[in-house]
């Protein structure tokens, strides 16, 4: 047996396994081995980080370090990261299957993100207020929370972390970082750089494990004032509501049934291409994937037959080498989660034009890989059409007009994300307006940016990511009342 790689965690800048001595594997997607190991840690882990990451935020070097430094920490780390882009990348592809292709461009994205945060750092800005007070002279502070909780899940490990991590530290907090528990090594690897980039011991801490060992017991910890969180809806109202007895501030990032809509009168083999892009990359295993496809009827057969005939060609295959086009499911319970669905939308009638099922090459017999599956005849009231399926499988509905593709992308529990392919521009200004979701995309899909807010309507979550609306996330406004007058006057009334 090979030997696994050892992770360990960053508490209060020092190095440290679990407090029980407990360690846990992290299994190769690809190969289904275990290649590494990360410390299993519990409530006792979980108190010394929150703990630490608060004596950083009150009484160490971070709290009277000037906002102008603490950006400048930033953009150094986010040039160890750029420098470091390839070894963290082929971590993650390691420990997730993401594609190596994909991977190398994200982790070489990461640093834009402490770029820009780290430039809005010292932009935090108050405003005095006019009175209707005489003598009255008040203003506000815009001030960070305190100690944030970052729990992510398996899917896009450093970026979605980035996506908390950034602006929290921006705003000032200091953060206990919790990754999935099947993806946490790339995040430890993170921690190298955030030692070299000198931040001050505290600021940023780590503990792994399950979310039932440790997790919990992070959100619970009273001295935790805020819980961002990127995970499944089921998980993301279990901490709301733990939070919510602590009264913390939260934001949820969480799933999406996201429609991607395509009428008639749009460019076909453009729009087939955006499908495509929406729910294969990642194999689907994206909280943005367009899982519903809407079609315009009168172009429903000449779409389904493209879209099979390109899906048809996606190579499946070793996440590391350049030519694979779809890697595998990143843990083996989300395979089996996804083969269940193609099994109940069989059962509810939809008809499998594409895939439904693992491939059958001996090459790909190791890893947990499901073929890029596509479902025609979809009615939006079947499970596959409402449900989160998180996996390489397209639903595709279709819709007579505007009316009516409206209806069926809002029928919906979630609101993340949607795609509108048409020429007409009148017709994207109006399903921009009408569709109910934080991002809509128009003849285009999957774009974000460090510069563009984003998260979710309805139950795919609260609060907003990226863009300076997520500084707001991690700030709280105090007002400050100066009496500039001599004595106090009538002390029993309002003043
Ligand atoms: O996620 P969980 P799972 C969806 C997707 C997937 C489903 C389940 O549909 O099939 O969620 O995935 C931590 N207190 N998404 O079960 O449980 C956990 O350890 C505190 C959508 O893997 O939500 C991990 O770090 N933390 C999604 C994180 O929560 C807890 C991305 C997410 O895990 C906890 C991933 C608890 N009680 C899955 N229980 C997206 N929005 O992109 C678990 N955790």
């Amino acid at each position: 047996m090979t030997e696994l790689a050892r992770f360990y965690n960053v508490v209060g800048g020092q190095t440290c396994g679990s407090a029980n001595g407990g360690w846990l594997a992290s299994t190769n997607p690809y190969t289904g081995e275990d290649w590494a190991e990360v410390p299993r840690c519990g409530p006792d882990d979980a108190r010394a980080a929150v703990e630490a990451a608060h004596r950083a935020f009150t009484k160490g070097p971070w709290a009277s370090l000037s906002a102008t430094s603490r950006g400048k920490l930033l953009r150094r780390l986010g040039d160890l990261i750029a420098r470091d882009a390839e070894k963290l990348a082929a971590i993650e592809v390691r420990d997730n299957g993401k594609l190596l292709a994909e991977m190398a461009g994200q982790v070489r994205y990461i640093p834009e993100w402490f770029y820009y945060y780290g430039g809005l750092a010292d932009k935090i800005e108050g405003g005095v207020l006019p009175t209707d007070k005489p003598n009255l002279f008040s203003y506000t502070k815009r001030e960070p929370l305190g100690v944030v909780v970052a729990i992510t899940p398996w899917n896009s490990p450093l970026l979605l972390l980035t996506w908390k991590l950034a602006p929290a530290l921006a705003a000032g907090n200091t953060v206990v970082i919790k990754p999935s528990e099947f993806t946490s090594c790339s995040t430890l690897a993170l921690m190298d750089l955030v030692k070299e980039a000198e931040f001050p011991d505290g600021v940023i801490n780590t503990v792994t494990g399950y979310g039932s060992e440790v997790g919990a017991a992070l959100v619970e910890h009273p001295l935790v004032a805020k819980v961002a969180f990127t995970g499944g809806d089921a998980t993301g109202a279990a901490v709301y509501a733990a939070a919510a007895r602590g009264i913390k501030h939260v934001t949820l990032e969480l799933g999406g049934k996201s429609p991607n809509i395509i009428f008639a009168d749009a460019k076909i083999d453009d729009a087939v291409k955006g499908a495509i892009s929406g729910i294969f990359a990642a194999s689907g295993q994206t909280c943005i994937a367009g899982s519903r496809l809407l079609v315009q009827r009168s172009v429903y057969d000449q779409v389904s037959a493209k879209l099979v005939a390109l899906a048809k060609t996606a190579r499946l295959g070793d996440p590391m080498a350049e030519t694979t086009q779809v890697g595998p499911i990143t843990t083996l319970p989300q395979r089996d989660k996804v083969l269940n669905y193609i099994d109940i939308a069989r059962s509810e009638g939809a008809t499998c034009l594409l895939g439904g099922k693992r491939p059958e090459s001996p090459e790909l017999a190791k890893g947990w890989f499901v073929e890029p599956t596509v479902f025609g005849d979809v009615s939006n009231s079947m499970r596959i059409a409402r449900e989160e399926v998180f996996g390489p499988v397209l639903s595709i509905i279709p819709f007579e007009d505007d009316a009516e593709a409206i209806e069926i992308a809002n029928d919906s529990l979630y609101g993340l994300a949607a795609g509108v392919w048409t020429s007409d521009i009148r017709r994207a200004f109006t399903m921009a307006d009408k569709i109910r979701a934080g991002t809509v995309w128009v003849n285009t899909y999957r774009a974000v940016s460090f510069m563009a807010p984003f998260g979710g309507t309805k139950q795919s979550g609260i609060g907003r990511e990226n863009g300076q609306a997520a500084m707001d996330e991690y700030l709280e406004t105090k007002c400050v009342w100066i009496n500039l007058a001599e004595g106090v006057p009538n002390p029993f009334v309002l003043r």
